[in-house]
């Protein structure tokens, strides 16, 4: 966690009114407009109050955008798009450019339409409207969302060039929500008796419904009922005016516009987990269950669309960790392609199943780079590098990737997808 030696010298610099980054602007001989000429930004009104009624980013930061894959899907409706986590910081994600993941397209629901089901082995079978969800106790809790399928294309080899794309599959909101328990409650699930074999199948009001099978102790351990993300409405893509927040499990089974819940005693067998998000192994069979995400970790900053241009002197390293096990407890970041590491600095302690911010304030002597990030977890798990994992799932897996990222940043300051062995 120590910045060495040259961080303070930095500092000292600073405070003594001297360029803060060698070689640059402040030491220019010439004089600077912006300091010494009046703006026309400070001689002018700026926009009334009622220019915006809801605000949008300023236009110069126009490319923080979701991004699709063109050749990944067939089509932009059963499709996917991906956050910039290389352009942001912290660790909520405004729900604008979080990633959208839609089996049958975006559907527009209105509150008043709006209607949960609960049926199934309960005592009293019933149907909410958005008003009786309002009605219930409140929860707040900042979780991460992951699509099992992110990091997907990378199985066989270093393939998209950028965060966004390889680790674009993942938001992080502050959710707020009913307990699904109180709702099972509600329904006249006896919680306290004998639960065993017993399960949730809960499905979406979208062409594709998106059916999941949960099973009941993770129903009543944590599943919310959410309405609201970082404080306001869930927007259409992200299931409004409803979803289900399955905290730490894959991004599958969090059902947006969730219409049905029906307490069951198996699991359903649905196509989203049978066919679809299922683990090819190494050996050619097919793992059934794999619900929590493991704990990862990628350098947001710098990376291929993020690079260096700055030149020599004081970098900052930046990333995020998760853990669908818990909280994170350490990231590691190696300059070195994994021979050597260096604890970073996580802005905060880690939450669980959130995302998990880190920094490393270091120094860039412009020498070439590959860097990697390392993330542990509260269950003393460590993130495995590709390899570890190819020696049990193979080549033919798409979901469930945690491996290593690695970024090749060369003396220029760019940065590449690539692979170490
Ligand atoms: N009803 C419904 N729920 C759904 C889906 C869907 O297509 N329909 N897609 C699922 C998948 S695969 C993922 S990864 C997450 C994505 O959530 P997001 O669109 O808010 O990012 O929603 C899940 N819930
Ligand atoms: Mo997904």
């Amino acid at each position: 966690m120590s910045n060495g030696p040259s961080r303070r010298t930095f500092l000292r610099g600073a405070a003594a009114g001297t360029a803060l980054l060698a070689g640059t602007a402040a030491r220019a001989q010439t004089p600077d407009p912006l300091i010494t000429e009046v703006q026309p930004w400070a001689s002018g009104f700026g926009d009334p109050v009622d220019a915006h009624p809801y605000g949008m980013p300023i236009r110069f930061e126009d490319d923080v955008v979701r991004r699709n894959v063109e050749w990944l899907t067939a089509d932009t409706i059963s499709s996917i798009n991906f956050t910039p986590i290389h352009a942001l910081d912290g660790t909520i994600t405004p729900q604008g450019c979080a990633f959208e993941r839609h089996h049958s397209g975006a559907i527009e629901l209105s509150k008043a339409d709006y209607r949960l089901m609960i049926n199934g082995l309960v005592d009293r079978p019933l149907v909410f409207t958005y008003a009786d969800l309002e009605r219930f106790p409140r929860e707040n809790h900042v979780y991460f969302c992951e699509c099992a399928a992110n990091s997907g294309m990378e199985w066989a080899g270093a393939q998209l060039n950028g965060a966004q794309f390889t680790h674009g599959m993942i938001h992080n909101m502050e959710y707020t929500g009913v307990p699904l328990r109180t709702l099972l409650e509600e329904a006249g699930l006896d919680t306290a008796g004998d639960l065993s074999g017993k399960w949730v199948y809960v499905e979406g009001a979208d062409a594709s419904s998106n059916g999941r099978s949960i099973p009941m102790e993770k129903a009543l351990d944590d599943c919310l009922i959410a309405f609201k993300a970082n404080g306001e409405a869930l927007r259409k893509e992200h299931g409004y005016p409803v979803r289900l927040v399955v905290p730490g499990w894959e991004g599958n089974m969090w059902i947006k516009w969730i219409r049905r819940i029906e307490v069951t005693d198996g699991p359903m067998e649905s196509r989203e987990e049978t066919s679809k998000y299922t683990d090819v192994m190494k050996d050619g069979s097919a793992r059934k269950w794999t619900w929590a995400m493991d704990a990862k970790s990628v350098v947001t900053s710098p990376s291929p669309q993020a690079p260096i241009t700055h030149g020599k002197g004081p970098l900052v390293i930046s990333g995020l960790a998760w853990s669908g096990r818990g909280a994170i407890t350490r990231v590691d970041v190696s300059k070195d392609g994994g021979k050597t590491w260096q604890t970073a600095r996580l802005a905060k302690p880690g939450e669980k199943m959130a995302l998990t911010r880190f920094y490393l304030d270091t120094e860039w002597d412009g020498e070439q780079m590959l860097l990697q990030s390392r993330a542990m977890d509260d269950t003393g798990y460590v993130q495995p590098t590709k390899d570890q994992l190819r020696e049990v799932r193979g080549l033919n897996s798409v979901y469930h990737n945690n491996g290593i990222q690695t970024w090749l940043v060369n003396a220029s300051g760019e940065a590449e997808n690539v692979e170490v062995s």
